[in-house]
């Protein structure tokens, strides 16, 4: 076999990742979803557990030689279940949409009618989006946030749930920024008769440490990502109760999935662990005081927040009275190295694509440890090129200021000796 390293043997594909190192390095990742996995977790998932075929479950596989992997894939379940109290787990999930498909379809029918959050209100493509499967396999309808309060409309959802019947409630968002009450869910799907499932793909890490309320013991479902607040590899995870363990069990392996990513596993057990470390909590609540902090700077600076705030790690920008679209002012700012993303805002006049919304979030700078002050500098940079995008002085100046603050809390150098 050729034993060449990545470097010698596909120049290309490393010259791509090595510019990639250098982007992340370089600009301020404000994306709500994204984070710095560990070294440890890049290494677990750089192994060759990527070669091992483990169809099925530890200690009852389809495949000779699963010995080790068997040991990777119970250290996470235990790990996983031990983080968020939960009774059952699933770590075999690719990603979170396969953990909200496994749900979907060990539960429900084709056709049967679930009822999430609407996308363009905060709510995810698979939570019953019509350009998803689970709009397309599923009927589906959509509750959405109070136009004055910009949150979940309890009643609403209560009305709408009564009237229509659904089969099954998502709990769950992926630009709301207020805290979700799973209890008044709960209510809800019990009064009539339907199951809950919470999707905390974004919240997971506040979850884990209590700073945001657990759904796990009052949903039925939990799923989640691997990769965002709880910053692990890239994957999803199912939690659940022992009673639906072998319909979960069977959902995922063989429903949706064949072979499982042994190696992505490896790195869920390692991320699971970093999370039940102590300095996990300090990290979220650092988290979400950056986010209160970036809020508060923004909104004394003039500008909307959906909600007029936030509970986590995201802020949603609403430039409706500003004279830029999201998609300018992702642009603008990506021009200094500040990566954010466009989002619609509730009730948004204009298209997906072009959106009257930024989605902003606090992950990825806390863990290359920037605090209040820090925020303090971004919200200000975030203003001047947002009120003046055209201005290259502006521009030049705010790139430097990012690239202060990227040199001056630095990241990934261990990198630097594996060339
Ligand atoms: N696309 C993810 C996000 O950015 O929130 C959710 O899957």
């Amino acid at each position: 076999m050729d034993e060449r390293g990545l470097q010698q043997l596909d120049p290309e594909v490393y010259g791509a990742i090595r510019s990639e190192i250098g982007r992340e390095r370089d600009s301020l990742v404000m994306i709500a979803s994204e984070n710095y996995a560990s070294r440890a977790v890049i290494e677990a998932q750089a192994n060759v557990m990527t070669n091992k075929y483990a169809e099925g479950y530890p200690g009852v596989r389809y495949y000779g030689g699963c010995d080790y992997v068997d040991e990777v894939e119970r250290l996470a379940v235990d790990r996983a279940r031990k983080l968020f109290g939960a009774k059952y787990a699933n770590v075999q999930p690719h990603s979170g949409s396969q953990a909200n498909m496994a749900v979907y379809l060990s539960f429900l029918k084709p056709g049967d009618l679930i009822m999430g959050m609407d996308l363009r209100h905060g709510g995810h493509l698979s939570h019953g989006s019509p350009v998803n499967f689970s709009g397309t396999v599923f009927n589906s309808i959509s509750y959405g946030l109070d136009p004055k309060t910009q949150r979940i409309d309890y009643d609403q959802v209560r009305d709408l749930a009564k009237k229509r019947k659904p089969r099954i409630i998502i709990a769950g968002a992926s630009a709301y920024p207020r805290l979700i009450d799973f209890h008044r869910f709960k209510e809800i799907a019990q009064e009539i008769g339907c199951y809950l499932m919470a999707d905390i793909a974004h919240i997971a890490g506040l979850v884990a440490v209590g700073l945001h309320p657990t759904p796990v013991g009052v949903a039925d479902f939990v799923t989640s990502t691997t990769h965002k607040t709880l910053r692990g590899p890239r994957g999803g995870i199912i939690l659940s109760e022992k009673k639906y363990e072998n319909k979960l069990d069977k959902g995922v392996f063989p429903g949706i999935q064949g072979g499982p990513l042994m190696h992505i596993i490896a790195a869920k057990a390692v991320a699971f662990g970093e999370a039940l470390s102590p300095g996990f909590l300090d990290y979220q609540k650092q988290v979400v005081t950056n986010a209160g902090v970036l809020a508060g700077e923004l909104m004394g600076s003039g500008f909307d927040l959906v909600s007029g705030g936030t509970d986590n790690h995201l802020i949603l920008i609403d430039l409706t009275r500003r004279k830029i679209t999201g998609q300018e002012a992702e642009t603008a700012l990506g021009r200094v190295g500040v990566v954010v993303n466009k989002n619609s805002i509730p009730f948004d006049k204009k298209g997906p694509k072009v959106t009257s919304g930024l989605r902003l979030g606090t992950p990825a700078l806390t863990t290359r440890e920037m605090k209040e002050k820090e925020m303090r500098i971004i919200a200000g940079l975030i203003k001047r090129v947002l009120e003046d995008p055209n201005n290259e002085s502006v521009l030049m100046d705010a790139r430097e200021v990012v690239s202060d603050l990227c040199q001056t809390f630095p990241i990934y150098q261990y990198l630097d000796k594996e060339r």
